[in-house]
């Protein structure tokens, strides 16, 4: 008998790299929605190994263009630690944010450990936003807008070398989908650096089905397939409980075949849930929204395969 897969839910309840407070309820807001029973019902083994702790928010302005930088390395530390021993126990690390300067630690764990493997990379990066900026140029000191250039060596030492030497990330291994807001020099250094950018103007025109057979394009067995799900890529009419709302997301359709193509390759290895903001949610519908979005992502699908209208070549 094939053995079920085996996930591990990691709560890191915190907004110190957010420009609003209230990420630091998403963990508990995703487990109130039913993660881990969704998850179960689809025959995955779970482990919810409940939350990290780290520093509380200061709640202090930028200095030296980053936005309480001590804790938000004390966090990626603490996050690092616990998705590296979740990669080499042979489980899924599912990390429940949180803000995305998580990514850090999380990606950072996921990178250092295919290294180790020798195997191949793909992050695919679903968010309104680039997440490009640095300390020159970011409008706001928030780390939260920093995370893919600090993966990719762009950023300060105690973040940049975090789970080891050198820059955790190449451009070329990062896929980023449904971006819609990014910030003036932020775009030109996502040009310098060429990152594979898929955004709303290219969804619209060539419809999610062709934008993630691009994204996925070149996946083989030996590739961890690691997706940072930040909930504001979503649309905001279905997802109102985000910090930053940008309008012009996915629809809910969208989103489902994005996830539902994303569990066809069958290399998902670790996920990111991050800037779910209950403060700022209704009845926890973004939190429900998140999870049934989860729940194709791990395999869920209308029909059994046999059932399906064969695909059209
Ligand atoms: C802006 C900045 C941001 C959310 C990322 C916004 C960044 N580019 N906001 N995720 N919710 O301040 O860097
Ligand atoms: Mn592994
Ligand atoms: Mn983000
Ligand atoms: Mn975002």
């Amino acid at each position: 008998m094939e053995s079920s897969v085996a996930v591990t839910l990691i709560g890191a309840p915190t907004d110190v790299g957010a420009g609003a407070r209230g990420a630091s309820m998403g963990p508990e807001a995703l487990r109130v929605a039913g993660l881990a029973e969704a998850l179960r019902a689809l025959g995955l083994d779970v482990i919810d190994r409940g939350n990290l702790h780290g520093p509380a928010n200061p709640w202090q302005p930028a200095h030296g263009g980053y936005r309480h930088l001590p804790e938000v390395a004390a966090w990626n530390r603490a996050v690092h630690d616990a998705v590296r021993a979740e990669l080499r126990a042979g489980r899924v690390p599912i990390l429940l944010g949180g803000d995305h300067s998580l990514a850090i630690g999380s990606i950072g764990a996921v990178a250092r450990h295919c290294r180790e493997q020798g195997r191949k990379l793909r992050v695919l990066w679903l968010d309104a936003h680039a997440d490009f900026n640095t300390c020159a140029i970011t409008p706001s000191g928030n780390l939260h807008g920093m995370p893919v250039a600090v993966l990719c060596g762009f950023g300060p030492p105690e973040l940049v070398e975090l789970g080891g030497s050198g820059a955790a990330l190449r451009p070329t291994e990062v896929r980023q989908i449904g971006i819609r807001s990014v910030d003036a020099g932020e775009k030109r250094f996502v040009h310098a650096q060429r990152l594979e950018v898929y955004d709303m103007r290219y969804i619209d025109e060539m419809g999610m089905r062709a934008t993630m057979e691009q994204a996925l394009a070149g996946l083989d067995e030996q590739t961890h397939l690691h997706v940072s799900f930040d909930v504001d890529f979503l649309d905001p009419e279905i997802a109102p409980g985000v910090g930053t709302t940008v309008p012009g997301g996915p629809t809910y359709r969208e989103a489902q075949l994005c996830m539902e193509m994303i569990a066809d390759t069958g290399r998902l290895a670790s996920l990111d849930i991050v800037e779910l903001n209950p403060a700022l949610d209704e009845r926890n519908r973004t939190a429900r929204v998140a999870v049934e979005l989860v729940e194709s992502l791990f395999g869920k699908s209308t029909l059994m395969r046999e059932h399906q209208v064969r695909r059209r070549g």
